[in-house]
């Protein structure tokens, strides 16, 4: 046939020299060369770093080329199953460094550099960082990539090419100050965009019900506004094999066939902004963490990459298959979260109305296909449409989640499951004066499987928040703790570590964590013992070297590195943290005999830019620096400071560097934790309360090596149905009062005596309701144990080790092989 004709001669044609394939080092600096040349136009006396990143990038990129093709060639030649996932966030972070690490072309490319006097880590610090996520939920996205590609499991995933990704965090007189990050400026050397498999969406309009020749009642959705969704597909590379996945990324564009047409030519300019309006659903990450605005534009985005990605996926399907009988023996579908629940009436709307299927039929495909991960209880990030907004910009799937609410509770009805208050809790609509579509409800309806991610959080959501369709349901509901990815959080982050571990115990941990388990015994060799500690102050000297250009801080590598960054929230009470540090530097004042540890305090993270008590907790972080930093009374012995923006690449010279991680949000809050996993993996030691993922890691490493403080889930309960009032721990804790005192009366904020006082006032006229106050004492005196440990290094360093060796459970590759088993029913593929 003719493309085999074509295949033979591309393969000969490939055959010839070229400087694209070959991975030695010689062909290495010819590809850099070359790229230098042909793709940057560059010589060596105008080439900035930039062009010699992206000459690197574009040479590592051609040799994930044929993989990638060849990947995708078995998918469809075995009619392989797939997985797919559905998320608004992937935070990705930088590329070139993991793809020269998955690949093995790291060390080549460092020597092929070296000869030309280039050195490679400065060329890898060009990249920006793709921050297409706010925190954990996205860079669980990220981490499940790497493992599904290293897995050599066929899967996808699916997403929003945001032009604007998590903005830009900077700091001015100690307030958070937020910029847009153009992260695509200079453009990606790893996206390819597919024009040519754009995909078109509708939103607003009215649906038409009528009757087509058969005389069959059939919908059609008319008048809506018409949108292209372009994609942009990223190679995602397995570790040590040949697999290579793809992330596809949905561009907004104006669709000018279909909308600009309509303009006469005296509503040309008006026409050509109106495509402006159209771009913007792709335009921006919204910055919130666990919180939803119900924003129009957000459900515009949740519908546009849904579209797309499921119009794509049927089409996959199609292109190899008569019909949708054998569908969910070939998809499964994952939705991270409920930001992609509108799916599961999208998949509804294609099968009935588009293809032609019986509602019942359609039905069992979904349910049959989709699995929901529920990611969090807190009651402000649970996602509700008002009916009306959800109706005018997608009428048809306010019409289908009516169909299937009406036909689930008549079903529960029917077979007298659950009484009528379980009935209106369950509804996919809640009833009251705003009726609203609560997309948490769709997703368990929906789905076959529904996950928690953490053991104690799976526990709650069955008790709590879906207690009533747990009763219904129970064989749908089960748990996957979180992971992280071992190349990207201990290879690439911590090369100094990584080496010491594959000396010792060789190189199979890379893709079976539990290997790590072999160093135990290494926990009581001095020798090993003496390594460790000094990859650690290598560490956390690099470390130094940030602040001390970012903040201009000194400092003391002997001090403890105590750490805390994540997003700033709340529940995760970075205040109990900085307020026991404030509280220690009053005592330090006080009493000229108190002698602690030199301690240096490290906060980092993100306010949403509408959460005021937040962006108080930054200020007040980098107040209490100021005051610290800058007291001759009590320096060398307190050191604070807050590192700004936060993100993927700072993490990683964080983690490193850490010895004491702060895990201290109120038990129940925090569903998982994916930082906790890295800390510990990096031979931090925890101090943390019995939450989320925090439990388990303490079973795994041993309660001997964590330090435990803090009401449990049942002690904060019983708390707070018996009454919490905070002004009784105020009344009866000396430091309490102190510090708040201190608070209030400015001695943090000099010159400005009232600045802090809604953060004095939250916690106590706002009833403290994340317990900071209950766990203050618990806390300070777990930090005194934490101490104690540290002025015993080898004991220290004993711990630290069996934290690293015990933590092997919390690779995202166990996580995804029991999502891959235990949920999607897929077998790994492999490549090559
Ligand atoms: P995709 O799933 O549409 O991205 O296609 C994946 C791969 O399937 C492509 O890279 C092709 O190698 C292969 N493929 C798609 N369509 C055909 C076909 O009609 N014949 C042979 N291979 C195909
Ligand atoms: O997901 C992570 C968990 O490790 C964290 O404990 C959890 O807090 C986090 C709405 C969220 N839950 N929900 C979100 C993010 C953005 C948004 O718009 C909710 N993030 C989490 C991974 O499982």
């Amino acid at each position: 046939t003719a493309r085999s004709e074509e295949a033979r001669a591309l393969e000969r044609a490939r055959d010839l020299p070229n400087s694209r394939t070959a991975t030695d080092v010689d062909t290495l600096r010819r590809a850099f060369a070359d790229h230098l040349q042909y793709s940057q136009g560059k010589d060596e006396h105008t080439a900035t770093a930039l062009d010699r990143y992206f000459a690197v990038a574009y040479s590592v990129r051609d040799r994930m080329m044929r993989r990638w093709i060849q990947t995708q060639q078995a998918y469809y030649k075995q009619d392989a199953k797939r997985v797919y996932y559905l998320s608004l966030e992937f935070l990705m972070g930088k590329a070139l460094e993991n793809n020269l690490l998955n690949v093995g072309l790291y060390d080549g490319m460092r020597s092929a550099l070296s000869d030309l006097g280039l050195d490679l880590a400065d060329l890898l610090s060009q990249e920006p960082d793709a921050g297409l996520g706010n925190g954990g939920l996205g860079r669980l996205a990220a981490c499940f990539l790497d493992s599904l590609a290293t897995l050599s499991i066929p899967a996808y995933g699916y997403g929003i090419r945001y032009e604007f990704g998590i903005f830009d965090q900077e700091i001015r007189n100690g307030y958070q100050v937020e910029r847009p990050e153009e992260w695509l400026r200079f453009g990606s050397a790893w996206e390819i965009p597919r024009p040519d498999a754009t995909v078109p969406v509708s939103i607003y309009g009215r649906t038409e019900h009528y009757v087509d020749e058969k005389g069959k009642l059939r919908v059609r959705w008319v008048d809506a506004r018409h949108v292209l969704g372009m994609p942009y597909d990223v190679p995602i590379a397995g570790f040590g094999n040949s697999t290579v996945n793809t992330l596809r990324l949905w561009r907004a564009r104006a669709s000018q066939e279909l909308d600009l047409a309509d303009f006469n030519a005296g509503d040309y300019l008006s026409a050509v902004e109106d495509k402006d309006l159209s771009e913007n659903i792709s335009k921006v990450l919204y910055p919130n963490d666990l919180t939803v605005m119900g924003k129009e534009l957000r459900l515009q985005q949740q519908y546009f990459f849904v579209c797309c990605s499921i119009h794509d996926i049927v089409n996959r399907h199609l292109k190899m298959h008569d019909g949708f009988g054998s569908f969910p023996d070939k998809v499964a579908i994952q939705m991270n979260d409920t930001h992609p629940a509108i799916a599961v009436a999208e998949l509804m709307r294609v099968l009935v109305d588009e293809q032609g299927l019986e509602w019942d039929e359609a039905w069992e495909i979904a349910r049959a296909t989709f699995g929901y991960t529920n990611h969090t209880l807190m009651p402000e990030a649970l996602e509700r449409w008002s009916v009306d907004l959800f109706g005018r910009v997608l009428p048809r799937h306010l019409e289908i989640v009516y169909e299937i609410n009406r036909r689930f509770i008549d079903g529960v009805r029917a077979e007298r499951k659950a009484d009528d208050g379980a009935i209106s809790r369950m509804s996919v609509i809640e009833e009251g004066p705003t009726k609203q579509v609560r997309m948490a409800n769709l997703a368990v309806v929906g789905s076959h499987s529904v996950n928690g991610v953490a053991a104690l959080h799976t526990e709650l959501l069955k008790r709590e928040l879906f207690r009533d369709f747990h009763a219904l349901w129970p064989e749908k509901f089960n748990n996957k703790t979180n992971g992280v990815t071992p190349r990207r959080w201990l290879l690439q982050a911590n090369p100094g570590l990584a080496k010491s571990i594959t000396e010792v115990i060789g190189p199979e941990w890379l893709t079976d964590a539990t290997q790590l388990r072999r160093l135990e015994p290494l926990a009581e060799d001095a020798g090993f013992r003496r390594l460790f500690r000094s990859v650690k102050r290598d560490n956390k000297a690099r470390l130094a070297e940030i602040v001390r250009a970012e903040n201009g801080i000194t400092l003391d590598l002997d001090s403890i590195f105590d750490v805390q960054v994540k997003r700033i929230h709340e529940y995760k009470r970075q205040l109990l943290d900085v307020l026991r540090v404030a509280s220690e530097y009053l005592r330090l004042k006080e009493d000229r005999s108190y002698d602690p540890y030199p301690r240096t305090y490290l906060f980092g993270g993100k306010a949403a830019p509408g959460y005021a008590m937040a962006k108080w907790i930054i200020k007040l972080v980098n107040s209490v620096a100021d005051v610290v930093n800058h007291d001759v009374d009590v320096k060398g012995r307190v050191t604070v400071a807050f590192l700004r923006n936060y993100r993927v690449s700072l993490a990683e010279r964080i983690f490193p560097a850490a010895e004491v991680s702060e895990q201290i949000s109120t038990a129940g809050k925090e569903a998982s934790g994916t930082g906790n996993m890295k800390f510990a993996l990096n031979g931090a030691l925890t101090i943390g309360t019995l939450d989320g993922a925090n439990v388990e890691i303490r079973e795994e490493v041993g309660a001997e090596n964590f330090f435990l403080f803090g009401l449990t889930v049942e002690q904060v309960a019983a708390l707070k149905k018996r009454g919490y009032d905070p002004w009784e721990w105020y009344r009866n804790d000396r430091r309490i009062k102190q510090v708040l005192d201190a608070l209030a009366s400015g001695v943090f904020s000099p010159g400005e005596p009232g600045l802090f006082r809604p953060i004095v006032d939250s916690l106590l006229n706002g009833g403290d309701p994340y317990l900071v106050l209950a766990d203050f004492a618990a806390y300070c005196a777990c930090q005194e144990e934490v101490e104690k440990a540290y002025r015993d290094p080898e004991h220290w360093t004993r711990m630290a080790i069996l934290n690293v060796a015990r933590t092997g459970k919390f690779s995202s590759d166990r996580t995804i092989r029991e999502y891959a088993e235990e949920i999607w029913n897929v077998p790994p593929v492999r490549v090559g």
